[in-house]
């Protein structure tokens, strides 16, 4: 309602110019997208795996424990998760003698491959270690797993500092130096490549069996990592998804299918269900359970088994919700009285005790949505220490100011990237660091609200929103990161009916000038400024910016308009 209206700049020159619908002509060309072979998703087009450096020399060492103990250390969240599992059933499909895996509480044992955590893999007496999703900042664990005798292998995609661990072996396509077509794979990507590599070199020795599963098969898991993680969908990554969703709508495997049914997705599942309702419950477990539980649901193959698992990761879930519910709101309060009413200042850090630590990164998240502009949430522990999470707008990069703030000794410990970053602070510094941030960020912060703007890819009437028109958009999809979903105007409607229905959402009807109607919904919109503007639109003329969906009911399947934001309009002259 507030923002400024931007077409989206088209970038790609329209070499697909007139075979095309004009809509998804300008979706295309505003995604860079050129060609016929851009929108290839075939496996053929990924980029050879011998081409990722250090792929080689993973395959020698991961065949030269083949018989002996190889422990696999994950990460909590979806990508890390879907890491672990995806890595456990290649190597046991590829006849590995002896695969484990450990997946860390963060919470207690702290980021990567930390001493702590190699005592505790030690237990096991593996001969190596596997890191996937993390290990890439591990110095001090690396050492301590290689004094044990024990050899490593890294395997991240997470920036590395200027001096790397002494692992054994160390796979990263954001090494310094690369040569790899793709430095932005999630943790997922990383190890599919290097078990697609294992898995050819035993192949061509004739050491599998032919009824082994494929690599190929692994790419449910490859797309629910790189969805989760928030990577960009461009090149390999959305042939990665594309892939991985066909797979996924198969229905095949265990662990899958339950967390699909607790998550009562019933249609085929799409990009977006994947970052907002299976994301979510792997993660839960890493936030306020069981770090291991996504790992283990996604290497579950006994349905029952599965469904138990999936149950306690969307209790979880909830529990994770109403955590996070209840820290917001004492967040926004918090931000609301800091910025008073004339909103100033560049930065929201709030920070309480009592708050979850499991949580600090969706609540930063929220209130960087809801305000505009970069946030943290910190949750202080009765010691004085606190741990947080900040989330950035586009164009500031708080991950370098996270980092001097650790340079003139703000902060104890803090990392990240220009959007989303960690620190751990003292209570008695939050004031300093709040000052320094705003004083840091607020040139940055300033630009970018300026340049901030709604995007908008066209416009339609209700009476030209059928099926076929989502379809010839979703062409373009899977949408996500790096490929945003298509904004699209409906301008001067007339809103029938607006009210409340579900989880805070609001139920809309629009209707065009022409006299055709779409159903519209606006998601968690209720309690928000866009709920009340909606009720005190009705019977009024708007224009609405939003996406197309189809949204399937009792096996019918019929257009759902989901609508972000709302200005008020005239109604079409001369109707
Ligand atoms: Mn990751």
């Amino acid at each position: 309602m507030t923002l400024r209206i931007v077409r989206r700049p088209a970038s790609g020159a329209l070499a697909l110019s007139g075979r095309l619908h004009p809509v998804l002509e300008r979706v295309y060309a505003a995604r860079g997208v050129c060609s016929q072979a851009d929108l290839d998703h075939s496996l053929l087009r990924l980029l050879p795996v011998g081409t990722l450096e250090g792929i080689p020399a993973s395959v020698e060492l991961l065949l030269a424990h083949r018989m002996r103990r190889v422990l696999v250390v994950g990460d909590f969240d979806a990508d890390g998760a879907t890491s672990c599992a995806l890595v456990v059933r290649a190597l046991r499909a590829c006849g590995f003698a002896s695969v484990d895996f450990l997946v860390p509480n963060r919470f207690e044992f702290g980021y990567g491959l930390t001493p702590e955590i190699v005592t505790l893999a030690a237990a096991r007496m593996p001969s190596l270690i596997v890191t996937v999703d993390n290990g890439i900042s591990s110095h001090a664990g690396v050492a301590a797993a290689r004094e044990r005798g024990i050899d490593v292998l890294i395997t991240d995609h997470h920036l590395p500092a200027a001096q790397l661990p002494d692992a054994s072996v160390i796979v990263n396509p954001n090494l310094a130096g690369s040569r790899f077509g793709s430095r932005s794979l999630a943790g997922v990507g990383v190890a599919f490549y290097v078990m697609a590599a294992v898995r050819r070199a035993l192949d061509s020795a004739g050491l599998t069996s032919s009824a082994a599963a494929g690599v190929a098969e692994l790419l449910d898991l490859v797309a629910l990592g790189t969805v989760a993680d928030v990577v960009p969908l461009t090149g390999l990554n959305r042939a990665f998804v594309a892939k991985g969703l066909i797979a996924l709508r198969r229905r095949e495997r265990a662990g899958h299918v339950s967390l699909m049914d607790v998550a009562r997705l019933s249609g085929p599942p799409e990009t977006w269900h994947l970052g907002f309702l299976l994301g979510p419950r792997i993660n839960a477990g890493g936030r306020i359970g069981r770090a291991d539980l996504g790992a283990r649901l996604l290497m579950e193959d006994d349905p029952i088994a599965a469904a138990k698992i999936a149950e306690e990761l969307d209790r979880l879930n909830r529990e994770r919700q109403a955590i996070e519910q209840q820290t917001l709101a004492q967040a926004e309060a918090e931000a609301i009285a800091a910025l008073g009413v004339e909103e100033k200042g560049a930065v929201v850090v709030t920070a309480a005790e009592g708050w979850h630590p499991g949580v600090v990164g969706l609540v930063a998240a929220r209130l960087k949505e809801k305000f505009s502009r970069p946030a943290f949430a910190v949750a202080l522990e009765p010691g004085g220490i606190g741990t947080g999470s900040g989330r950035s707008i586009a164009g500031v990069d708080i991950g370098r100011a996270v980092r001097r703030a650790v340079a003139e000794g703000l902060l104890l410990k803090g990392g990240g990237h220009a959007m989303a970053a960690g620190i751990t602070v003292r209570k008695a510094a939050l004031a300093e660091l709040r000052a320094f941030l705003e004083t840091t960020l607020a040139p940055d912060v300033a630009v970018a609200q300026r340049a901030s703007g709604l995007l908008l890819d066209g416009a339609v009437s209700a009476s030209g929103t059928t099926l076929d028109l989502v379809a010839t958009i979703n062409r373009a999809a899977p949408f996500g990161a790096g490929n945003p979903e298509p904004v699209i105007a409906l301008p001067a409607h007339t809103v029938v009916y607006a009210e409340e229905a579900g989880q805070a959402h609001m139920r809309v009807r629009l209707k065009s000038a022409d006299g055709g109607y779409v159903n519209a919904i606006s998601f968690r919109a209720a309690s928000q400024k866009l709920g009340a503007a909606l009720i005190a639109s009705r019977g009024r003329h708007i224009h609405a910016a939003g996406s197309f969906a189809v949204d399937r009911w009792q096996g019918e399947e019929r257009v759902q308009f989901r609508l972000t934001d709302i200005a008020p309009a005239e109604p079409f002259a001369g109707r």
